[in-house]
C-alpha cells in the first residue's frame, strides 16, 4: 500500500506528519525541478511553516523534461518523507507542502494558471546548472531555452501585467553564482527578445534575491525506498534521505510576501556572496575533485573517496590552500570551520552519496567550482590542476559521460595531447567559458596528474 492522506494514521508513532489543514490552503510558490534538493529543503522549509500556523504555502512543482516526479508525487497526493541519517540514526518526517506536480509539456494551461493569479508569491528553481540554458559567454541560448522555463513563465507574467498584479519573486536555488542577478539578466533577456512591455514590467515589478542552499541530499536508491518500507508499513514512491546539516542563506529582496522561513533556519541577509562563494569553491569544488579522482581510484561513494589516503590530502588542501585564499570572507565567517565541518559531513557513510551522481554535468559546473579559483589564484593549484586531469580521464570513459556537451567533449579530448585538450576546453574560443588561462606549467602538471591517475585505475 502507498503512502496517502487516508494512512498517514497507521505511520509509526514517531514518524512526525503535517498538523495543518492541507486542502484548504492556497498553492504560494510554483517551483521548477522539483527533484530530491529542492524536495529536501524550500518544501520541507514551507512545511515547518505552515506547521507553524502560517497560511497558504502550498507548492506546485514543475518538471520541465520527466514525469517521473509527477508518477511519484501526485497518487500519494503530494506526500512523501524526508529521512534525515547521520551515522546510525535515521529520523523520517512526512512532509506536506506539496499540493501537485505538473509537467511542463503535458500541463502548460495548468502551470500557467497556478502562476498568472495573486494567490502566487514566489517561483522559485532548481532546474540545475543546464537549466538555465546559457551559452559559451554566460548569455541566453535561446534555442535552448524555448524548452525550458522561460516561456511559461513569460506567458504566466504577461497575464499576472494585463491585469494589474503585482510582480512575484524569482528564487532560484541553483549552484550558480549570484544566482539571482543571473536569472534576473536571462529571463530579462527572453523578454526583452518577445514582449518588450513586458520585459520592462519585469524589471520594475519582480525580483530576484540570490541564494545559497547546501544540503547533501544523495539520488534516492530502490533499495532504500525497499527499507524505508519495512519500517513504515507503507511504500513512498517519494522519498528523499539527506544529511541533518541543512543550510539557506537568502537575500533580502522579495517583491511580495514569503513565509518566515528565518524562524525555522533560514538566514535571510543583505549579502550571499560570501557564503555562495564559500560553498561554490570549497563544497562543491572538494566534491567534483572527490567525484572524478574518486572514480579513477575504483570508488563507489563519496565517504570512500574522502577516506582514501591518496585522496584526502589533495581534498583539504584544494579547500585550504586553493580555495579559501580566493574567498572574500564575510564576518564571522571562518572558513577553517568550515573545511573541518565538510570533511565530517562527506565522511558519513550514512549517506551512500554517489561519486557519479556529482560527475554529472561536469562542463557546467566546473567554472565556478575550480576555474575562477585558478583565475583568481596567485599560485598553482596543484590539486585543481589533479582534479582536471581526472575530469580529462572521466570525458575519455565513454559511456559513463553524463553531460549535455558530452559529444564535443569527448572530441576536444579523446586520442588528443593534454596540451590540445585544454586549448580546447579552455582556450580562447575553447568549449567552456573560462577566465583562467593555462601556462605552460600547468599544462605540464596536468599531463604528468594524468599520468599518475592512469596508473591508479591498474593498481587500485
Ligand atoms: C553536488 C551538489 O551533485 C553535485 O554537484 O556537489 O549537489 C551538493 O551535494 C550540494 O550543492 C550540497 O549542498
Amino acid at each position: 500500500m502507498r503512502l496517502s492522506p487516508e494512512n498517514l494514521g497507521s505511520l509509526p508513532k514517531q514518524v512526525v506528519r503535517p498538523s495543518y489543514d492541507r486542502e484548504g490552503q492556497a498553492v504560494g510558490i510554483v517551483h521548477f525541478g522539483l527533484g530530491a534538493f529542492a524536495r529536501a529543503h524550500i518544501a520541507a522549509f514551507c512545511d515547518a511553516a505552515m506547521r507553524e500556523g502560517e497560511r497558504d504555502w502550498m507548492i506546485a512543482g514543475v518538471s520541465l523534461r520527466s514525469a517521473d516526479v509527477a508518477d511519484q508525487l501526485n497518487p500519494q497526493s503530494g506526500l512523501y518523507t524526508l529521512t534525515q541519517r547521520s551515522g546510525d540514526t535515521a529520523q523520517s518526517r512526512v512532509i506536506g507542502s506539496v499540493k501537485e506536480v505538473l509537467v511542463a509539456d503535458a500541463d502548460r494551461g495548468a502551470i500557467i494558471k497556478r502562476i498568472a493569479p495573486p494567490d502566487c508569491k514566489i517561483v522559485s528553481f532548481t532546474v540545475t546548472e543546464k537549466g538555465y540554458c546559457r551559452d559559451g559567454e554566460g548569455g541566453l541560448d535561446f534555442v535552448a531555452a524555448q524548452h525550458s522555463f522561460y516561456p511559461l513563465l513569460a506567458a504566466a507574467l504577461q497575464q499576472r501585467m494585463q491585469v494589474g498584479l503585482p510582480g512575484l519573486t524569482l528564487l532560484s536555488c541553483d549552484n550558480l553564482p549570484e544566482n539571482g542577478a543571473q536569472i534576473s539578466a536571462l529571463m530579462g533577456a527572453w523578454l526583452a527578445r518577445e514582449d518588450a512591455a513586458l520585459g520592462d514590467w519585469f524589471r520594475s515589478e519582480c525580483s530576484c534575491p540570490s541564494t545559497m542552499v547546501d544540503r547533501i541530499v544523495p539520488a534516492t536508491a530502490d533499495t532504500d525506498r525497499q527499507a524505508l518500507a519495512g519500517q513504515l508499513g507503507l511504500r513512498d514512491e517519494g522519498a528523499i534521505f539527506t544529511e541533518r546539516f541543512t543550510q539557506w542563506v537568502i537575500e533580502d529582496n522579495f517583491a511580495a510576501t514569503r513565509p518566515a522561513w528565518e524562524k525555522h533556519g533560514a538566514q535571510i541577509v543583505s549579502d550571499v556572496a560570501p557564503f555562495e562563494t564559500a560553498k561554490l569553491r570549497m563544497l562543491n569544488g572538494a566534491h567534483s575533485f572527490l567525484a572524478y579522482a574518486g572514480l579513477c581510484a575504483g570508488h563507489e561513494f563519496v565517504h570512500q573517496a574522502v577516506r582514501d589516503p591518496d585522496i584526502r590530502p589533495a581534498v583539504e588542501h584544494l579547500m585550504i590552500r586553493e580555495a579559501a585564499p580566493t574567498i572574500a570572507a564575510a564576518k564571522g565567517q571562518d572558513l577553517s570551520a568550515y573545511h573541518s565541518a565538510l570533511l565530517a559531513r562527506f565522511e558519513d557513510a550514512a549517506l551512500n552519496h554517489r561519486l557519479a551522481q556529482i560527475a554529472m554535468d561536469g562542463s557546467q559546473k566546473i567554472p565556478q567550482r575550480w576555474l575562477e579559483v585558478l583565475a583568481a589564484s596567485s599560485q598553482q593549484c596543484p590539486a585543481i590542476l589533479t582534479g582536471i586531469a581526472a575530469w580529462l580521464i572521466h570525458i575519455e570513459q565513454g559511456d559513463v559521460l553524463d553531460d549535455p556537451l558530452a559529444q564535443a567533449l569527448r572530441k576536444a579530448v579523446c586520442g588528443q595531447p593534454v596540451s590540445s585538450a585544454i586549448e580546447a576546453l579552455f582556450g580562447k574560443s575553447g568549449l567552456i567559458s573560462s577566465a583562467w588561462k593555462p601556462s605552460a606549467q600547468d599544462i605540464t602538471f596536468i599531463e604528468q596528474a594524468r599520468t599518475e591517475l592512469g596508473k591508479w585505475r591498474e593498481v587500485k
